[in-house]
């Protein structure tokens, strides 16, 4: 792997003062700083600004050849390319919802990109038990858009698989198919729970039912080039505020199942539901956000479906003339969203990446009960995902839940 210079906060500053793309930008300003984002897993992250006029700012992005916060996860420098292009891709089709690029930079493998400074990341702003009157609009239009225009519903035939080969991502694709299908599974050291899940974990790996079917998600997912799909869709890829939603970080996209993207997003409102055990004050206050969270998980369906089939009816091609074709290929979306969206919950729990949902969670007795009833959530999913007909059998399964400790 090429060698790569990591930037600094200071070279950073530097980098951006160089760079003709961003003078506009900083114009006029004399006192531009910079600050590390130590949020993300996946790369070097820094905010540059002008002290005196914060508003002048953007955010830089450094691929390196590792994951920044799993360094012995090696990754492909290509990365950032990808992003590049997928982050083009996706403005071409939804402009509103995804970050302005400044310049991305091949040799240092830096992205440029627009500082989201009014925007918070939803995840923190649901453990604030924020609500954003817009997100389920704005989500399930972007994944509506996103999927179905590069779809074989919408790409005629050749112009579809000449698309495929230029979003080929093997090493970030087998780190989901390591980190999401199969090392939570197994007895692996990648893995860690909180220790009042030992017993429900216990039979987790035991229960080689499951584990087949988790193997037949992560077929799907290895096999199954439907669209170009973010592959990393959770809440802490989105940035937010009551206005506007942005998603940001499709560095893992690649051509996969739609229902991942959608399963993945459905997930994480249900591990923040699950979470409410904890960052709800009281239980008034608790059952209140959770009724808001799981209207969430209904309305984004309703709009995704909604929006997608609009776009076949008004501008699919001509390849697929059925009506009943439609309504199977909507059913199998749903029931691959139930798979998928359990996955991310269970590795979410019981693998490798955990979320702030749940790690901020000091009291190691609360956070397993919130952690059990995220894990009867995915397992209800899982289980039940071929017999699922509606939405709200998904969200019947969320709120009927109960954790086991
Ligand atoms: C080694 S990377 C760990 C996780 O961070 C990314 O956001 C992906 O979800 C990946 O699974
Ligand atoms: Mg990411």
């Amino acid at each position: 792997m090429a060698e790569v210079q990591p930037l600094t906060e200071e070279s950073v500053i530097d980098y951006v003062k160089g760079k003709e793309e961003l003078r506009s930008v900083f114009e006029g300003a004399d006192d531009i700083r910079s600050s590390q984002i130590t949020e993300g897993n996946v790369n070097l992250l820094f905010r540059v600004y002008s002290e005196s006029d914060p508003d002048k700012s953007v955010i830089v992005k450094q691929a390196l050849p590792y994951a920044w916060r799993y360094p012995d996860f090696k990754m492909p420098l290509d990365r950032s390319r990808i992003e590049y292009e997928v982050l083009r891709l996706e403005g071409k089709y939804c402009p509103e919802n995804v970050p302005k690029i400044y310049l991305y930079d091949p040799e240092l493998h830096v992205l440029v990109i627009e500082d989201l400074n009014h925007h918070l990341v939803m995840r923190e702003g649901l453990m604030k038990r924020k609500r954003y009157p817009h997100v389920a609009e704005h989500v399930g239009t972007f994944m509506a858009r996103t999927l179905f225009y590069t779809s074989d519903l919408y790409l005629p035939s050749e112009e579809k698989k000449a698309m495929v080969p230029k979003f080929i991502n093997p090493v970030l694709c087998k780190v989901q198919e390591d980190l999401v299908f199969t090392q939570p599974y197994i007895d692996h050291p990648n893995n860690r729970w909180t220790p009042g899940l030992d017993e429900q974990v216990r039979r987790i790996h035991a229960d080689d039912e499951l584990r087949s079917e988790i193997f037949m998600l992560k077929e799907l997912y290895m096999t199954h080039a439907q669209a170009v799909i973010h592959n990393d869709l959770h809440t802490g890829s989105i940035m937010l505020n009551e206005e506007e939603t942005k998603v940001v970080d499709p560095e893992f996209a690649f051509y996969g199942p739609m229902a991942h993207d959608v399963g993945t997003y459905l997930a994480n409102l249900a591990l923040n539901y699950a979470a409410q055990e904890y960052h709800s004050p009281t239980p008034e206050e608790r059952a209140d956000y959770r009724k808001w969270l799981a209207g969430q998980i209904a309305e984004t369906w309703q709009v995704f479906e909604r929006e997608f089939l609009r776009l076949w009816e008004e501008e699919g091609n001509d390849d697929w003339p059925s009506d009943a074709f439609r309504r199977k290929y909507m059913l199998q979306m749903l029931q691959d969203t139930a798979g998928f969206g359990a996955a991310e919950m269970m590795r979410r729990l019981i693998g490798l990446a955990h979320v702030h949902d749940f790690w901020t969670i000091e009291d190691e007795g609360i956070r397993a009960r919130a952690e059990s009833l995220g894990l009867n959530i995915a397992l209800a999913w899982v289980r039940n995902r071929r017999s699922v007909e509606k939405i709200d059998d998904l969200v019947e399964m969320v709120t009927e839940a109960k954790p086991e400790v």
